[in-house]
């Protein structure tokens, strides 16, 4: 539990703080000044934007809003305002050049770190059980994300080298296709994660009926039968909307994907190779889930029954924190914190199983669920509306369980990503459920 020793509640905050600035300094500092200020791609920021956005809403929310501090350069807010100026404009601003960034970032954390030594900054509603803090934390973690998706559209040589996930256990090739998650009442969502996010909250029950799902994510092999059965050029597979993408976007492949010499190749952080069949497919939109899904006679998990099969123990009629118990991800559990920069072979992480036998829900990839991203009942915007409230809708489909890059802190059972069904530049990849008792 990321509150557990309360006791040294201020010296977790200070690793899980640190732990996300050797991060934001690795991806920062292993492109020269040029590429930091270059914007790789439309979707998204230069990176030097990431940078000074990172430590502007450190020193917004904890410096100012806790602190009481005034603001250090309030000339900067407007630039790094994710509201004010769309991803595409922002290489156009008058930014903090490189070497700023980096003195602006260090120095909001130097005077965030001599808070924390303060009596009495855990009495606020905004820092109970920490909270502000883990929120920055997570906030940190979730733009080096971000610049992760930007180093991989990056061109060029790479600049990031990570080794293979370890590979699967022995049994990872006799797992049966799919688990069955028993019907019934299950708590959905938490009302105690003291560093969950408010649309992760009220916990509430939900009646989800017995369902299949896939043990593992599905793999690219598996996604190459759906391509090589022309599933990309059949409508039959494709919802309106999603053909409607297809055709105009001109999609044959997952982004990433060229074919060459008969074979299928991927770019992947600077470095092109033959896609790996056991690998759980990434960098594919919701569209193309939905499809496959349908091409193979089966649909995507609701949002609800993803997060019963990650959660629900049986044995106790609780749910845990993640698949495997409540205990905090180590390394065996799942591939998280960019320790490698792939997915691992599907079957892989027999300690991360859930209770049904369900392998990876947390880690490699993203999973697109079929929900649209909406509050749970009793929700109440927190701390802030631009975080989740302003995206409720029927625009943004929900993604669960989290992707290779991303940090422990900012993954839970719980936890829940939403994006554009026709993205694919983030980590995104799925698995498949159909209904059907035991
Ligand atoms: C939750 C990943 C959709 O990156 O747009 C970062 C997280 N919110 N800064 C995003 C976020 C504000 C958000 N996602
Ligand atoms: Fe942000």
């Amino acid at each position: 539990d990321p509150t557990a020793g309360a006791g040294d509640l201020a010296g977790h905050i200070a690793r899980s703080l640190e732990r996300a600035r050797h991060r934001t300094e690795g991806l920062t500092g292993s492109v020269d000044d040029a590429d930091l200020v270059r914007q790789h791609s439309p979707l998204m920021s230069p990176l030097v934007w990431d940078l000074a956005h990172i430590g502007n809403q450190e020193e917004l929310w904890i410096l100012r809003n806790l602190g009481g501090r005034e603001p250090m350069r309030p000339e900067i807010d407007p630039l790094y305002d994710a509201f004010e100026h769309p991803r595409s404009e922002r290489p156009t601003l008058p930014l903090l050049p490189p070497d700023e960034a980096r003195r602006y970032v260090h120095e909001v954390r130097g005077r965030v770190l001599d808070l924390l030594e303060q009596p009495r900054w855990g009495d606020a509603e905004l820092s109970r059980g920490g909270f502000a803090f883990g929120m920055i934390a997570q906030h940190e973690q979730q733009h080096d994300e971000t610049m992760l998706i930007t180093h991989q559209l990056r061109i060029g040589e790479p600049a990031l080298h990570r080794p293979a996930p370890p590979p699967p256990g022995p049994d990872a090739l006799a797992l049966p296709p799919e688990v069955f998650v028993a019907g019934g009442p299950f708590t959905m969502g938490t009302s105690t994660e003291a560093w969950a996010l408010d649309n992760e909250r009220p916990a509430h029950e939900v009646d989800v009926a017995g369902f299949w799902l896939d043990t593992t994510p599905v793999t690219n092999g598996a996604y190459l039968e759906f391509l090589a059965d022309g599933g990309y050029d059949d409508p039959r597979w494709w919802s309106p909307e999603g053909w409607e993408h297809r055709r105009s976007a001109g999609l044959v492949a997952p982004l990433y994907w060229t074919y060459e010499d008969g074979q299928w190749l991927r770019r992947r952080f600077g470095v092109t190779e033959p896609v790996p069949a056991a690998e759980p497919v990434v960098h594919v939109s919701f569209y193309e889930a939905e499809a496959y899904a349908a091409w193979k006679g089966r649909r995507l998990p609701t949002e609800a029954e993803w997060e019963k099969a990650a959660r629900y123990d049986p044995a106790s009629g609780r749910s845990r924190r993640y698949p495997w118990g409540d205990e905090d991800p180590e390394p065996q559990h799942a591939n998280l914190g960019q320790a490698h920069l792939q997915p691992a072979p599907a079957g892989s992480y027999a300690a991360g199983a859930a209770p049904s036998g369900a392998r990876q829900l947390i880690g490699d990839v993203w999973e697109w669920v079929s929900s649209d991203f909406l509050p749970y009942p009793g929700f109440a915007a927190w701390p802030y509306r631009e975080y989740s409230e302003v995206f409720f809708g029927p625009a943004y489909k929900v993604l669960r369980g989290g992707s290779f890059a991303v940090d422990p802190v900012a993954c839970r059972g719980t936890f829940r990503n939403w994006d554009y069904p026709i993205r694919r530049q983030i980590f995104s990849g799925f698995r498949t459920a159909r209904d059907g008792e035991l």
